[in-house]
């Protein structure tokens, strides 16, 4: 399949450019090619968002709405034909791709019904006869780049509050999933909606992000990727006084403690970690656990992950898919070997698989590192796979200090019994979520996503905070006394 930019409401075909495969994490096979596009298609598409957005924000929301809940019903009909295509070119395992297509309808499905919503505030003014309120308007034109972690959920995040404010989108998605960008683009087109209200242009961050983020059309950006990314956007964004919006990095903790329901917990720590084969910003990445129940905890972990079955994604039983490619094989690995050199007690995994039915595709092992010191390389970066360090506390106190010890502070989560405990932790747990007897996955659409630290930059996805990103506050005073009245002067007798 060739896979074309989505421009105007067009299929370009550019002559000129130079093309990428996209490959099967699972077996390496080649799906599709796309475009390595340039500044001149980034242009292309600015002019066109730009012209669109003059007409679309004239829409009423409650009508731009309709375009959401078409697309919602479409995402619904396709949901398994999508779900197959993310797990071929992404790798998670078919039940967490239905998952995230759910994910990307319950967003299309929100944002519509925001568009009866949109709420600014009413308020009293301080002097007589003059009314005062604030109402969202839209920025103008989105720049969106989005990871191939999340290829439909994360872009719907992003490209819905910002349609329903009267945005409209230019988006470059990761060169590892465009496939999901192309099957997005074809809803948008099937459904009518205006032309030139979402682009789609594919290539890479230093060329096709970079235009966009310098181009002066785009007002905001918002970008989900890697923490060493993210500040290069902020960088050049803060040069061109965009408004940018960064979704970055986890290293995100479990804390058992000694009261917790172990066998829960253990549910919750697999999950969390070997979901999605650890490849997502959420994913737990440390287990921090109190030593009175730190040895019975490994032993059920050991015995459950053994049970795990890696493999191709589209296989029902399999539960641990590929990664997403070598090169992230190679950065695991690297952690791994780090691990073992630092002292950490390797109690099961730590392989790359590649013989047999793994051949061909990015396997690697479920890992579980003890005794980790919370200092340490592995117990500290984000490593975006497969392992897991346990860390020994002895008190609630440490295990909070100890979950708070890291860059990060995307998801936090603590298994106990304890009201206290528990409320204790989840005021002094420095992350955007916190999770209270279930891992540290499964943030719902409704509420804010996003984290403290270096995960972002204070801004949020999803949720009502979601529509902060994409629209300009405007407060209108209203003075129906026939007479100039002054603020702050006049009625402060
Ligand atoms: C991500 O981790 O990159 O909370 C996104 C979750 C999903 C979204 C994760 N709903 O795990």
């Amino acid at each position: 399949m060739k896979l074309l930019n989505f421009i105007g409401g067009n299929w370009v075909e550019e002559a000129v450019l130079q093309r990428i495969p996209v490959i099967n994490p699972a077996n390496g096979e080649e799906l599709a090619t796309l475009p390595l596009s340039t500044k001149v298609e980034v242009d292309f598409a600015v002019r066109e968002a730009k012209t669109a957005q003059k007409a679309w924000a004239q829409i009423p929301a409650p009508k731009r709405a309709q375009y959401l809940y078409d697309i919602a019903f479409k995402l619904k009909d396709k949901k398994e034909h999508l779900a197959q295509t993310l797990t071929l070119e992404m790798g998670k395992v078919i039940e967490e791709a239905r998952g995230e297509v759910q994910e990307g309808i319950d967003m299309a499905l929100y944002m519509a019904a925001e568009g009866r919503r949109l709420f600014g505030e009413t308020v009293p003014s301080e002097l007589p006869d003059k009314f005062a309120m604030s109402v969202r308007s839209p920025i103008g034109v989105a720049g969106l780049i989005t990871p191939w972690n999340f290829p439909i959920a994360i872009a719907t995040w992003k490209a819905f509050p910002a349609l329903i404010a009267g945005n409209t989108v230019v988006w470059k998605p990761s060169n590892e999933t465009p496939m999901m960008a192309y099957e997005l683009a074809k809803i948008f087109e099937e459904i009518d909606l205006p032309k030139g209200v979402v682009n789609v242009v594919f290539g890479s961050g230093p060329t096709v992000g970079t235009a966009m983020i310098e181009h002066p059309e785009i007002r905001v950006i918002s970008f989900t990727g890697s923490t060493a990314t993210g500040s290069k956007v902020a960088e050049l964004g803060g040069k061109h006084l965009k408004k940018v919006s960064l979704e970055m990095g986890g290293k995100n903790a479990v804390i058992v403690m000694d009261d917790a329901d172990l066998e829960l917990a253990v549910e919750g720590i697999l999950w969390s970690a070997f979901g999605t084969a650890g490849q997502r910003c959420t994913a737990c990445s440390r287990v921090i656990v109190h030593r009175d129940v730190k040895e019975q905890l490994e032993e059920k972990l050991i015995q459950e992950t053994k049970k795990l079955t890696i493999g191709d994604g589209l296989d029902p039983s399999v539960k641990i898919g590929p990664v997403i490619n070598k090169a992230a094989l190679e950065k695991i690995n690297h952690y791994v070997q780090i691990g073992k050199e630092q002292g950490a007690s390797l109690l099961i995994g730590g392989q790359i698989l590649n013989t047999g039915a793994y051949e061909k595709g990015f396997y690697f092992e479920p890992t579980i590192f003890s005794n980790v010191q919370s200092d340490s390389i592995l117990a500290q970066e984000e490593i975006f796979g497969p392992v897991i360090s346990i860390i020994e506390v002895a008190s609630l106190e440490e295990a909070i200090e100890v979950n708070n010890s890291v860059k990060f502070g995307l998801s936090s989560s603590i298994f106990s019994q304890d009201i206290n405990k528990v409320f204790k932790a989840q005021q002094l747990l420095d992350t955007g979520i916190v999770y209270v007897n279930a891992g540290t996955t499964g943030a719902e659409i409704h509420l804010p996503f996003g984290g403290t630290k270096g995960t972002g930059n204070g801004h949020r996805d999803s949720g009502q905070a979601a529509l902060d990103v994409y629209t300009e506050w405007k407060s209108i005073y209203v003075d129906y006394s026939g007479k100039l009245q002054r603020a702050q002067i006049d009625n402060n007798e």
